[in-house]
């Protein structure tokens, strides 16, 4: 058996003929994609509705988020360009992949982030892979003004999601997601800060979705031309796309840029995002949404998933979940429906978060028998 078949070697391996990359260009790759989708049976039971709700653990991803699908193929295509050095601004999860996708393709790493305002995981990816951590006081939306300009005139590649390149690599999750289930959901639950990831499954389930009178070869709206799927249609629907945010940092409920954002989840403190434009386009041709949502729910169901389910996002993750929740609640998604929940990134790249919400959960006791066996009984009573 060749190594192809016994080995499973990442998402470019695996989708490269729909990928923008030449057929000889080696990936660089950490294994990335291939994430469950695990369905949820007991908070489903705990709604007393009838859906088939699924949750896309993109956690489970290298660095643990949805970013290393599109950091393989920018990264990929970065070497096969001759570039030295990446760079990004980021909320944290976009650096950790670029300074771990960067070490191993043996180019430099520059980030730009926001003083104090990255979670820790992501903070200790960025130093640890090795790349040049510059922390300005300013946000995400600053830090992303200051990559476009210093990449103008440098020996860069800027691997924020306005790298055609990352979308591309984003799209695969629809990919795997039509696989796993022979058909695309009904809805499809997303939180959205920049808004490329929303945008990148879009791409990706309308190059699997049967156009009538389209040829399949047709370039998308999204990509300029990047899409390369000549396959076969393998969809007749494409679900309606759902975008959630957090309240203190929700363009797209204000319908306007925001400038100061503020959220918990940091990862989605984004106040001007880069897919503006194609975002509303997604939510318009697919029939979905944005909604936002207070803090204190995101964390409240990113707990309860943790607790109910065994699955542990980080809170900016919470907020797909929280949404699905609540409009499969309110029957905006109907009794019958199939939801998928983006969960973008892993519960451990905030502790201090999780910490915090659980602080009264921990029982001190002395260190000898009895008083352990007596703290057990308690409880089991
Ligand atoms: C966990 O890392 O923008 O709407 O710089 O880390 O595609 O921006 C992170 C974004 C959702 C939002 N969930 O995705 C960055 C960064 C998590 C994230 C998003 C991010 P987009």
């Amino acid at each position: 058996m060749s190594e192809q078949v016994r080995r499973y070697t990442g998402l470019i391996d695996r989708y490269r003929d729909r990928l923008p990359l030449d057929p000889a260009v080696p990936a660089v790759s950490l294994g990335e994609g291939g994430t469950p989708l695990i369905r949820l049976h007991n908070l489903v039971k705990d709604l007393g509705r009838d859906v088939a709700l699924y949750v896309k653990y993109e956690g489970l991803n290298p660095t643990g988020s949805f970013k290393d699908r599109g950091m393989t193929v920018a990264v990929t295509r970065a070497v096969e360009e001759g570039s030295r050095a990446v760079i990004c601004a980021s909320t944290g999860n976009t650096s950790a992949a670029a300074a771990a996708y960067a070490a191993r393709a043996g180019l430099t790493a520059f980030v730009i982030i926001p003083d104090g305002k990255i979670a820790l995981g992501k903070l200790a990816q960025a130093v640890m892979h090795g790349a040049v951590v510059l922390q300005i006081k300013g946000n995400f939306d600053v830090g992303m003004r200051l990559v476009k300009e210093v990449a103008a005139d440098a020996p860069v590649t800027v691997v924020n999601s306005v790298n055609p390149y990352r979308l591309q690599g984003q799209k695969t999750a629809a990919f795997e997601i039509v696989e796993e289930l022979g058909r695309a959901p009904d809805f499809h639950c997303l939180p959205v800060g920049n808004a490329g990831n929303i945008t990148a499954h879009w791409i990706g389930y309308s190059e699997l979705w049967a156009r009538k009178g389209a040829a399949a070869t047709e370039a998308c709206a999204f990509c300029g031309g990047e899409c390369r799927f000549t396959g076969e249609p393998q969809i007749s629907t494409r679900p309606r796309m759902l975008g959630y945010q957090a309240a203190g940092s929700a363009p797209f409920l204000r319908g306007a840029m925001v400038d100061e954002p503020e959220t918990v989840a940091t990862a989605i403190r984004i106040g001007h995002p880069q897919s503006w434009t194609q975002a509303w386009k997604v939510a318009e041709e697919s029939g979905g949404r944005f909604a936002e949502f207070p803090d204190e729910e995101l964390l409240a169901v990113q707990k309860r998933l943790a607790a109910r389910e065994g699955v542990f996002c980080e809170p900016a993750s919470a907020a797909s979940l929280a949404g699905a929740l609540r409009d499969i609640k309110s029957g905006y998604i109907p009794e019958g429906s199939t939801v998928v929940c983006t969960l973008t990134g892993h519960g451990l790249k905030d502790p201090d978060i999780a910490i915090e919400q659980c602080k009264g959960a921990i029982i001190d006791v002395d260190g000898e028998r009895e008083a352990v066996k007596q703290a057990i009984l308690e409880r089991l009573a």
